[in-house]
């Protein structure tokens, strides 16, 4: 069987155009009219179909690159049966055309027919913009309107998008003027002569008597019987004074080639980089709006922030589909753990984490502790480690002033801070929450007690207020009442250290002639290595056990 070229046929004198998607693959056998690519310029995309029946030998061109008239398209087997005229046939566009002459586009075509409300005048008047002749299409759908009331429009913009099953279009104005009233709506279906909008022409826009209907002519774009028989398919609209169609040479939108999305979508698309195929379309049957490339954009723009799976830059793992695997339910994430997390990505990409570990010997603080919980209970309060832990540590940011710091944006300065503010997290219901108890260093352990227990129980009860959980230092995260050993708490930005606090145990300690029974508690301080060097850990974490050791400290 014979085996031929099959070609890009005319399209209207359009050069250049660039194949947005191929439709078939090697081995395919198509029929007479199937799709074989579509091309695109800024006004139209347009679907080149098969002019003969065949098997698919070779694909010779790729998405993204750019064609004109007589480039080769496929190489096709003829199918059996077919004439051999039609098999062998070099799809050339005078044959199409030819091949199509009861359904050719009139050339020259009619785009934009406009015509004026009022007699002829020099200064401002109202003029129609009427649906242009469609080579014959009718019901042809609006799936955009691309203007709106009081948008003033210079010659050649875009007033709507009108789609085919074949080909989407602009229609554009083709002189200045201000929007006066829009006569149609998206997904309503025109023919020719329907009112698009009424325009107030610009004062510089006249227009002669005896032409009150403009009738834009456009070059035909005749492709195959296919089109004609598709009606306004192949047309592309390049009104004489329109903007000429223009051809991106921007890269493709690979997936996004097979969204269903008007040309001036596309521009945008690829104007942004964006692959349409990932864009969520709001439009009427699933088509891909301008709004919604802008909402993908923004949202993309704020991803680090929002995002709590996703880092910059890095690739979000593969959406899995668990229900393959057993029952699941879907349940949406409290604020409080949307925005927790949020920023534990945020700390976590940003911040060069390192844990320094150590332990605190709380044998003698127990004792005292205990001893004045009788007197805690008369005053209504009780104390816990905790407050001990936020005194030390408050005494521990005075010893060493570059833990309180922040690192300013610029790289090139820290903002040392002169107030000691300590967040304390605390686990509720909803998520965690950090309230800031404020100058810790000037509290006494009673004071400390009772604002942890208030804060705490603001914090379950979601009456914290968002001034009770900003300005801290620096954060504890307590899980002493629980348990662990140690683990590796993430920094609390802007702040560059945090201390994690596990459950006290008793251990043996070698005091040097024998083991003694010691209640050790465990610290893991973590933080922020381009504030913080290693050594300053160590020696932080060392001089909370000097204060925790002995409670007599964190009186002088
Ligand atoms: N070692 C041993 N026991 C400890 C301890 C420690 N390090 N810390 C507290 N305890 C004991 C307390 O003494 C108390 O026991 P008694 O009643 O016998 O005195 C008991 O544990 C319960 O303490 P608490 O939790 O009521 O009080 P707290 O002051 O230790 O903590 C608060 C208060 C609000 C921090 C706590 O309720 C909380 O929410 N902890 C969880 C914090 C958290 O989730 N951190 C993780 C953040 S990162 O994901």
């Amino acid at each position: 069987m014979a085996t031929s070229n099959m070609m890009i046929p005319d399209m209207g004198g359009a050069q250049s155009v660039e194949v947005i998607e191929i439709c078939v693959a090697v081995g395919d056998v198509v029929d007479e009219g199937d799709s074989i690519i579509v091309v695109e310029t800024d006004k139209a995309s347009m679907e080149i179909p098969a002019s003969s029946a065949g098997t698919i030998k070779a694909i010779l061109l790729k998405e993204g690159d750019t064609c004109s008239m007589g480039d080769v398209m496929i190489e096709i087997e003829a199918a059996h049966g077919d004439s051999a005229d039609a098999q062998v046939i070099d799809v050339k566009a005078e044959e199409v055309a030819a091949a199509t002459a009861e359904v050719e586009v009139v050339s020259p075509a009619p785009v934009l027919a406009v015509k004026e409300s009022e007699p002829a005048s020099s200064v401002e008047s109202e003029r129609l913009a009427l649906v242009p002749d469609l080579g014959g299409a009718t019901d042809v759908e609006i799936i955009e309107i691309s203007v709106k009331v009081g948008d003033e429009l210079s010659d050649g913009d875009s007033l709507v998008v009108l789609e085919t099953d074949k080909a989407s279009m602009e229609i554009p104005v083709n002189f200045a003027g201000t929007v006066l009233e829009l006569k149609v709506a998206e997904g309503q279906k025109v023919n020719v002569g329907d009112t698009i909008a009424v325009l107030m022409a610009a004062s510089n826009e006249t227009i002669k008597a005896d032409e009150p209907v403009t009738q834009v002519k456009a070059p035909s774009v005749a492709v195959t019987a296919q089109v004609s028989k598709a009606a306004v398919a192949q047309k592309v609209v390049s009104p004489a004074k329109a903007p000429a169609p223009k051809v991106s040479a921007a890269a493709p939108v690979g997936a996004g080639s097979a969204a269903h999305a008007g040309p001036a979508v596309r521009m945008l698309a690829r104007e942004l980089g964006v692959d349409l195929g990932q864009v969520s379309a709001t439009g009427p049957r699933g088509r891909v709006l301008k709004e919604d490339v802008q909402v993908f954009v923004k949202q993309k723009m704020l991803q680090p922030a929002l995002s709590a799976g996703q880092g910059v830059g890095i690739e979000q793992p593969p959406a899995i589909d668990f229900s393959q695997f057993g029952e699941v339910d879907h349940i949406k994430m409290s604020k409080i753990k949307r925005i927790t997390a949020q920023n534990m990505t945020r700390s976590w990409l940003n911040v060069p984490h390192v844990t320094q570990f150590d332990h605190a010997d709380i044998t003698e603080l127990e004792v005292f502790r205990k001893s004045i919980k009788a007197e805690a209970e008369k005053k209504g309060t009780k104390v816990t480690p905790l407050p001990f832990m936020l005194k030390a540590c408050a005494m521990a940011l005075r010893e060493f002033p570059q833990f309180n710091v922040s690192l300013d944006n610029d790289g090139e300065h820290i903002i040392q801070k002169h107030y000691v503010h300590i967040g304390v997290a605390v686990d509720t219901p909803a998520g965690l929450m950090v309230p800031v108890i404020r100058d810790v260093d000037k509290k006494s352990i009673w004071q400390l007690s009772e604002e942890l227990i208030a804060m705490g129980a603001k914090a379950k009860d979601k009456k914290l207020m968002p001034a009770d959980m900003q300005g801290g230092c620096f954060t504890i995260s307590s899980l002493g009442s629980i348990g662990g050993t140690a683990f590796t708490p993430i920094v609390n930005t802007p702040e560059v250290a945090i201390l994690g606090v596990s459950k006290a145990e008793m251990q043996p300690r070698w005091n040097g002639s024998e083991f003694e029974p010691k209640l050790m508690m465990p610290l893991s301080l973590s933080y922020d290595h381009r504030a913080v060097n290693g050594a300053d850990a160590a020696r932080f974490t060392q001089y909370l056990g000097k204060l925790l050791g002995d409670i007599r400290h964190l009186v002088m």
